[in-house]
């Protein structure tokens, strides 16, 4: 009988390092099945894995709802702020004027989605909500208007592109002065579910079919993710 061989295939490329950055015995984390929240969460922790970020002298600020509830699984220095004044918007204008060096990843679900899927000031136009059934009149805020005359660096990115969340959380972190990420996410339950998506991956589908990436533009469209730097 000739020699046998026992081939072993594994999956050797799953770097696990980032989870130093987490409370494993935290976990699981309290969000619904197919949310986006943790998807983010990951991100931002394989970003601090790239940078080697050192646990002492990092503080993670969140306020209240459903992405602030992040705040609690990191294994850093952390502070749970009241709704809403994590980074109050005062103090946003403020950073960005004198670009104060502080990352903000702002975890963009466009609804109140802790409290049932209210209209908050990024839903957009039109859209439908358990406060705005027949659509919401205002317009959203437009966030990257906010850097456009700064020295900032402003990017939005999405859960369905991981790698360029990666890339756009590692260059905000290393960005000397004030960097803001719009990383758009699903909330399933209290969003998704009411626009018709059937679950969250049609939500990442929805994703990858409609923005394009265009990085280091001077704006980016309503349809692109991208970077856009203007000093560093
Ligand atoms: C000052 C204040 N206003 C209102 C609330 C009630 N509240 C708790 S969570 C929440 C919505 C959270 O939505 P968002 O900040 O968009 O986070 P998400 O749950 O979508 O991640 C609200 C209105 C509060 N806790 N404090
Ligand atoms: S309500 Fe929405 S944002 Fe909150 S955990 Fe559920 S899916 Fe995520």
């Amino acid at each position: 009988m000739g020699k046998k061989y026992l081939i072993v295939i594994t999956t050797m490329n799953q770097d696990t390092n980032f989870k130093r950055y987490l409370k494993l015995d935290l976990l699981p984390t309290p969000w619904c099945p197919g949310c986006g929240n943790g998807i983010v969460l990951k991100t931002i922790c394989q970003a601090f894995d790239e940078l080697n970020l050192p646990k002492s002298g990092t503080v993670v600020v969140s306020g209240i709802g459903c992405a602030g509830r992040s705040a609690g699984f990191f294994d850093l220095d952390s502070v749970h702020t009241a709704h809403g004044r994590a980074i109050p918007v005062a103090e946003v204008l403020h950073a960005i004027r004198r670009n104060t060096n502080i990352t903000v990843i702002c975890y963009a679900n466009e609804i109140y989605g802790m409290t049932g899927g209210q209209v908050s000031p990024t839903t957009p136009h039109g859209t439908k909500t358990l406060t705005t059934p027949n659509g919401n009149q205002d317009q959203p805020a437009d966030v990257q208007s906010l850097f456009k005359h700064h020295n900032c660096y402003y990017a939005r990115t999405t859960a369905y592109h991981l790698n360029h969340m990666k890339k756009s959380i590692v260059e905000a972190l290393e960005f000397k002065g004030f960097s803001f990420v719009e990383a758009r996410t699903m909330c399933i339950v209290n969003y998704g579910r009411r626009l018709g998506y059937k679950n969250s991956n049609e939500m990442l589908l929805h994703y990858k079919d409609f923005y394009k990436i265009n990085d280091y533009a001077e704006e980016l469209a309503q349809n692109e993710i991208g970077i856009i730097k203007t000093a560093s």
